[in-house]
């Protein structure tokens, strides 16, 4: 009997693809348990007890999202099939809330987003704190339809609601020793159950954390975003605010953020600090550069039917935002900083 889902890439060919880490890790901590192959007879009790690790046998109501006001930014109208909300909202990478698509949605239901509290320091002049209120009020918002491209080559057509990333650092009066802001998700193994073994956390070292350039961060595209489809964001999706920078692989777009820290050398990053060769700090998305182990030429674009009939097409440079940011990697080899 299998209770562990086998990993995306082991059955829907080599396209949607979770990191192999991932599943070497619960090959190793299976082992450690002492249960030995995955698929061996484990008697019942046993079977419960991993069970709950993966989070699965908790029963949850659905999270509450409401409606924003915003005003909708024409200059990002998209002309593309929007992925549905259906979908948007239930194929997700959040390890905090365990590694398989499906684990967002269904252990994220009971997540506490109010009160909240997000942190914007380091080289700024006016260190802010904006509490959950602020989140949706202090800065107009606008929607914005973007692409996103997962690194494992599926993406999705998502209309955000949010503010501009510079618009919150400008508040901030970024001072001149800045060169990169750093990004934090929320730690809290409690609510986060990913974050409390390292089966359901994906080996990764908790909070996870991003970062960009200031000139990345800079740039319009670099977005703040607190809703989806008009509503407050769902948990899954990275409530009550996360980063959203479409040119670059999904796992950039950091979730649930409790600090934004403006700083005078790179910060580490999540992904680079587990796998270095496969996942770097920029992290564009760029159709030339494959990954180590599978081709970034094409993507599975998800549309109303789902990831099994998502239609593949070609991966662009920048993700097709390269009009807007090319510019920031003039003096760059994108072959060595991937
Ligand atoms: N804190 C945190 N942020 C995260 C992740 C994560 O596991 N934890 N996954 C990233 C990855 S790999 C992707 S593709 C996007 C997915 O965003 P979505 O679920 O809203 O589509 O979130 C990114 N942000
Ligand atoms: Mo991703």
């Amino acid at each position: 009997m299998h209770f562990i889902k086998r990993p995306s890439w082991d059955t829907v060919k080599s396209s949607d693809i979770t990191p192999e880490s991932v599943f070497n890790d619960r090959r190793n901590i299976i082992k450690a348990l002492g249960l030995g192959a995955i698929g061996a007879s484990i008697p019942g009790q046993v079977q419960a007890g991993i069970f709950d690790l993966f989070g699965k046998s908790q029963p949850s109501t659905p999270f509450i999202t409401s409606p924003l006001a915003f005003t909708v930014n024409k200059g990002f109208e998209s002309s593309e099939a929007k992925t549905p909300f259906s979908k948007v909202s239930t194929h997700n990478n959040f390890y905090e809330f365990g590694t398989s698509k499906s684990d967002p949605v269904e252990n994220a239901q009971g997540f506490k987003v109010d009160p909240w509290s997000l942190v914007i320091d380091g080289e700024v002049d006016n260190p802010i704190t904006l509490g959950f209120e602020d989140l949706t009020k202090m800065m107009a918002l606008e929607e914005r339809t973007y692409r996103l491209r997962c690194v494992e080559a599926w993406s999705m057509v998502v209309p955000w609601v949010g503010f501009p990333l510079a618009a919150l650092l400008k508040k901030a009066g970024v001072n001149s020793r800045a060169k990169y802001v750093a990004f934090e998700t929320l730690f809290d193994p409690d609510q986060m159950p990913g974050q409390k073994s390292r089966l359901m956390g994906g080996g990764i070292h908790y909070p996870y954390v991003e970062g960009l350039t200031l000139a990345e961060a800079m740039n319009d595209l670099s977005f703040l975003a607190v809703g989806l489809y008009g509503k407050s964001l769902p948990p899954q999706n990275g409530a009550p605010i996360r980063l959203v920078v479409p040119w670059k692989y999904g796992f950039k777009s950091i979730k649930s953020l409790v600090r934004i820290r403006v700083m005078d050398k790179r910060p580490p990053t999540s992904w680079n600090q587990l796998a270095p060769q496969e996942y770097g700090f920029y992290a564009n998305v760029n159709p030339d550069v494959d990954h180590p182990r599978w081709s970034q030429a094409t993507e599975r674009r998800i549309g109303e039917g789902g990831l099994f009939s998502a239609t593949r097409i070609k991966t662009r440079p920048f993700n097709g935002y390269q009009e807007q940011v090319a510019d920031l990697y003039r003096d760059l080899d994108l072959r060595r900083n991937y």
